[in-house]
């Protein structure tokens, strides 16, 4: 007999055991755009115990509308071999250009980081950081929907060694200590492929105690240019900070 409370018990169990163990953390990285997921993959890659909170139901960020809903993205020759390491589809376009495709961009990324042992929590936003002694030592996580609609409901807390913010042109996470007074963030700047894209490698960092930026965070940070729909400075700005929170954690 197929009772619904056994399909329910199923579902709550296995939740929430992944809830308990990912309340603490290596890295807990925030948003699952290009940059989060592949920084996720790499930091997972080499043992790390990550996981990213993603606010939306689905992970890929920027990645699915390609440019105005042309879903296609363009990849330069420098992060190519990111195309490779997934496993993604390109085909050349000229002057060290590669077209991709965003659907098979967006999905065999997050499958490829489930798969190397990034867990994903989604539907779940960050609306807070933890802050001690001058340090970022996790994050306050509570369900969207009782975000958007503004309820009353306090949140739970995950500690991590480090955060990162991978939210995209918002900064979302960073937001929380500019408030306080404790950074400033200019936000991006108006559009400049070549520009945009070196400076967001360039600018992903950690630029707070235990706060490292990638992405499109990491150009609103800095004041940088946006780039529109290129995304290899995306996939090379996640591997740069996965591999610089690597050498920290040993
Ligand atoms: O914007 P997004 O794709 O970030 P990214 O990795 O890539 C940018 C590109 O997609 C594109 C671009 C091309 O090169 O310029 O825009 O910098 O993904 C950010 C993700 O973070 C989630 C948001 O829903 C999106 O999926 N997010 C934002 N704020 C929060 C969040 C939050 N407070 N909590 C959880 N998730």
């Amino acid at each position: 007999m197929l009772r619904e409370i056994e399909i329910s018990r199923a579902i709550i169990e296995a939740y929430t055991a992944e809830l308990l163990e990912s309340l603490s953390l290596d890295v807990a990285i925030v948003g699952a755009g290009p940059s989060g997921m592949v920084a996720g993959y790499y930091l997972a890659k080499n043992g790390a115990k990550v996981v990213i909170f993603e606010k939306k139901l689905s992970t890929g960020g920027g990645i699915w509308g390609g440019a105005m809903g042309f879903n296609k993205i363009v990849v330069q020759e420098e992060a190519r071999e990111i195309l490779d390491e997934f496993g993604i589809n390109y085909r050349p376009f000229k002057n060290g250009l590669y077209v991709a495709d965003a659907i098979e961009t967006a999905t065999t990324i997050a499958s490829r980081a489930v798969k190397t042992g990034v867990r994903f929590f989604n539907m779940v936003e960050v609306e807070d950081l933890v802050l001690k002694e001058n340090r970022v030592a996790g994050i306050v996580i509570n369900w969207t929907p009782v975000m958007m609609t503004g309820l009353h409901v306090d949140p739970l807390t995950v500690e991590a060694r480090f955060v990162v913010d991978s939210t995209g042109h918002g900064a979302q996470v960073t937001q929380h200590l500019v408030r306080r007074g404790l950074l400033q963030v200019p936000g991006e700047g108006p559009m400049w492929a070549e520009r945009g894209e070196e400076l967001t490698v360039k600018h992903t960092k950690e630029i707070f105690p235990g706060l490292y930026v990638t992405g499109m965070a990491a150009n609103a940070i800095a004041g940088a240019p946006r780039m529109g729909p290129i995304f290899g400075g995306m996939f090379l700005s996640g591997r740069k900070a996965a591999l610089e929170i690597l050498e920290k954690l040993r």
